[in-house]
């Protein structure tokens, strides 16, 4: 593509230093009330736009993919999941698609362990206790938690925020094992002290704490299955930071309830913004509102990177972050 200034729709508001920029740079079309783009809209949008800039709430599906018009020649979303975008229709177009992997890892990391923390520890339920007035005054025995240090945590995907958190994991006194499709280098693996398990079934009966750290694709979809869910020691806790889909919802709530799981800290559901109403009652669930990267750094990171991919590609170059080559 050799064009001076594209026309790139932003679908969600941005920083605002990542918006002046690309107003600067390019024909930018921003969202500045921030409110979602309707199936509708994004349909119109594709028709007539060089770069389309998505993030996650957007579902990029073969329909919306295949009004585009001819000159939509880049999907550079701003995120580093890419599973809201059907990336089959994408190159069945010839359309590039590129994220922005790498700096929402330290971040994401932060808030895994965070949710381990409050799980474990119950920082969800004693804030609701004080806050409520009904907090008597201390006890031996009052609000017990689960001590981390010595305890297994088995990470589900040991890609960039998966050996994040095992870094910090290992502050904590946390023995680390992971499930991947393959070891990581055995260099990372001296470095983590980490135990690799090619049998996920088997290292789920294994762990305290288990977290998922992997990307949602047609192979992860469920990963987490009833069966496997069952696998887990009671005592257990689960931590989702990567996407809900990733999980049986339905089976891991029901679980809860029964108690046939000690308890979930979650970031990410099935049908975000959707949260089944039953686990706002659970006291052992700590629910966050998909924040795992959310801070002000982070963001700007992101459109810097998006920026680049966009730029990179006008100027007729491959942009560094494809996850879709094009033609
Ligand atoms: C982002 C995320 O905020 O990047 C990802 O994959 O899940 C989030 O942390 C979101 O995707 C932005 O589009």
């Amino acid at each position: 593509m050799s064009l001076n200034k594209p026309v790139v729709q932003v679908t969600r508001k941005l920083p605002e230093t990542i918006e002046t920029r690309m107003m600067e740079l390019f024909e930018t079309r921003l969202n500045i009330d921030d409110r979602a783009m309707t199936r509708e809209e994004l349909i119109a949008a594709v028709a007539k736009i060089d770069v389309l800039v998505p993030t996650v709430t957007d579902r990029i599906d073969a329909e919306v993919i295949n009004a585009a018009g001819d000159r939509l020649k880049l999907i550079a979303s701003f995120g580093t999941g890419i599973d809201h975008v059907d990336l089959n229709a994408a190159r069945a177009r010839g359309i590039v698609v590129t994220n922005t992997p790498g700096v929402l890892t330290e971040d994401t990391a932060d808030m895994t362990m965070a949710l381990i923390l409050a799980v474990s520890r119950r920082l969800g339920e004693g804030e609701r206790l004080v806050r409520s007035g009904e907090w008597h005054g201390w006890t031996p025995t009052s609000m017990l938690g689960l001590r981390l240090h010595g305890k297994r945590l088995g990470i589900i995907g040991m890609g960039r925020i998966g050996s994040a958190l095992a870094r910090r994991a290992r502050g904590f006194g946390l023995s680390v094992h992971y499930h991947n499709r393959r070891p990581v280098h055995h260099e990372l693996e001296a470095e983590l002290d980490a135990t690799y398990w090619e049998s996920l079934d088997q290292m789920l009966a294994r762990m305290d704490i288990l977290s998922i750290n992997c990307p949602h694709t047609p192979a992860t979809y469920h990963l987490l299955s009833a069966r496997r869910l069952r696998l887990i020691r009671k005592q257990a806790i689960l931590i989702n930071t990567a996407r809900g889909e990733t999980v049986d919802q339905a089976v891991l709530t029901q679980m809860l309830i029964a108690g046939e799981l000690a308890g979930a800290g979650l970031d990410v559901y099935e049908h975000e913004p959707a949260v089944p109403p039953q686990l706002l009652k659970l006291e052992n669930v700590v629910l966050l509102p998909h924040i795992g990267s959310a801070t002000l750094e982070g963001r700007i990171d992101m459109g810097e990177k998006v920026i680049i991919n966009i730029k990179t590609f006008i100027d007729g170059h491959s942009p560094p972050d494809r996850v879709v080559e094009g033609p």
